[in-house]
């Protein structure tokens, strides 16, 4: 919405009752009431949203990055009934939903894939000889997956057939389709991907590379740009074969190809057919405003850059910041604002759906803003990124902003030393503990100080900026 009204267009949201306080509800020109809270009965309801477009006569619909984004039914209903879709092609989107295809597809346009099979798993005695083959670890993935959802690491045969039975039985009642197949298990691996931007005229190009090693049960939770494994020839050639594989499945629109990089080698993993959560990092050191390049190329335009006018500027790094407790096992943490003040200042920018006194509905994820900091090197947008958590207020609400802090300050990430087990091979629990007991000493006694008063609360959450300056005080490096 910020970038059609940079462009003159005039938006249109649709919200569910849980959204009513929503601020991109507000944001829109025009908001449409969908229905219920769950998604199944809204935000996930096409003939709703459909009709919705036709009343307001809306000429396209963005998708976002969830629900119906990556769903063909829904591009082929925008498609019939003459309403653009903001996004790639309904046959884009098929061949990338099941894992099997993609490899295939991708075998065939010459991208590197995990080794491993092309085709689900048939039979047990067929799955032993083939994990001998590839040799053991192996990890089993439901085809139809994502999120890690029923998949298996194997580490011998023994294990094998019971493994493959529980990786069907979950893939069966969370994707309806129990087709497993299998892959070589890499050791160490870091999750890298590359934006991509391609127009209806074939056009296509990289939008640089993005490191989203930092996840916990497969939720991305920290992503950077670049990688800090990237050179500039790993660049190009990652770079021309996220090109290719996108030009195989005729792509168009922003999407992201997404690679495991495991001990100097890497493989395709899986492409995303859509604009995503971490978006932000890739337009704050390249300059490109993504979703408007989207709208654009929905209207038909050519790119507005090729590949030689893509270059990075310095380093961004990304907070999700959550309302959840992460003390309590990430538990969500839905409720009301009741002070809230985002940072700012010199390379920090905060997307953000929320305001105090806004009521965080218990209905979705529990995402509510993204704080990104960008700076000239790596380190400084650490430290701009770890000067912005100290500014963040959220009162009245649990959030992850501990974590993000316990993460900023480990030896091993600011090297850089990172892959998808950091979190748990770090042990940052522990060190979210000592973060937390610090900053909650301040939080506790005033959040228990918090009645209905408002003036009350006005008073506290003048105490924390007082609070706040006394601790500054600490900081080694000196005094100005
Ligand atoms: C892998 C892998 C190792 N080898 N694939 C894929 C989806 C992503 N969210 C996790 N995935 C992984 N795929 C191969 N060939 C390691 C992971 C992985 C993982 C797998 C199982 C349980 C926890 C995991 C945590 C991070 C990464």
């Amino acid at each position: 919405m910020r970038a059609c009204r940079e462009l003159g267009i005039s938006t249109v949201a649709v919200y569910s009752e849980a959204d009513k306080n929503a601020l991109f509800a507000k944001y829109a020109d025009e908001a449409v009431f969908i229905g219920p809270p769950p998604s199944s009965q809204s935000y996930l309801n096409i003939d709703k949203i459909i009709k919705a477009a036709q009343e307001t006569k809306a000429e396209a619909i963005h998708p976002g990055y969830g629900f119906l984004a990556e769903n063909t039914l829904f591009a082929k209903a925008c498609e019939d009934n003459g309403i653009v879709f903001i996004g790639p092609p309904a046959s884009a989107i098929d061949v990338m939903g099941s894992k099997i295809t993609a490899r295939q597809t991708m075998k065939k346009a010459g991208v590197p894939i995990v080794p491993g099979i092309e085709a689900g798993v048939s039979d047990p005695d067929e799955a032993v000889d083939i994990a001998d083959n590839i040799g053991y670890p192996i990890i089993l993935k439901p085809a139809a997956g994502g999120g890690g959802i029923g998949m298996k690491i194997v580490n011998s045969s023994e294990e094998l057939l019971p493994s493959l039975t529980s990786s069907q039985s979950v893939a069966r009642s969370a994707f309806g389709d129990d087709t497993i197949y299998i892959e070589k298990y890499l050791p160490e691996p870091r999750h890298i991907e590359f934006q991509i931007l391609a127009d209806k005229k074939c056009n296509t190009i990289h939008v640089s590379d993005r490191e989203c090693s930092i996840q916990r049960r497969h939720q991305k939770l920290i992503e950077e740009s670049p990688s800090p494994i990237m050179t500039e020839d790993l660049r190009e050639k990652m770079g021309s074969i996220a090109v290719n594989a996108a030009k195989a499945i005729g792509y168009v629109s922003a999407g992201t190809v997404e690679f495991m990089y495991s001990r100097g080698d890497f493989y395709f993993l899986e492409m995303n057919t859509r604009l995503q959560v971490e978006h932000p990092i890739t337009e704050m050191v390249t300059g490109v405003d993504l979703a408007k390049e989207q709208i654009l190329i929905a209207a038909g335009e050519n790119l507005g850059y090729s590949q030689n006018e893509i270059s990075i500027r310095g380093w961004a790094i990304e907070c999700r910041i959550n309302a959840e407790d992460p003390l309590n096992d990430f538990t969500p943490a839905p409720g009301k604002i009741r002070r809230y003040r985002s940072p700012g200042g010199p390379g920090i920018r905060v997307d953000s759906g929320v305001y105090t006194g806004y009521v965080i509905p218990p209905y979705y994820d529990s995402l509510i803003s993204k704080v990104v900091a960008h700076g000239r090197n790596r380190n400084e947008a650490i430290a701009r990124m770890e000067r912005a958590l100290y500014e963040y207020i959220v009162v009245g609400v649990r959030t992850n902003i501990v974590f993000h802090k316990a993460v900023l300050r480990n030896d091993r990430f600011r090297r850089g030393d990172i892959n998808t087990h950091f979190i748990r091979e770090e042990n940052i629990l522990e060190s979210v503990k000592e973060v937390a007991e610090k900053d909650y000493e301040k939080g506790e006694s005033l959040a228990s100080a918090l009645g209905a008063d408002t003036r009350k609360i006005a008073a506290i959450s003048a105490a924390v900026g007082t609070y706040m300056s006394q601790t500054s005080q600490q900081k080694a490096g000196g005094k100005v």
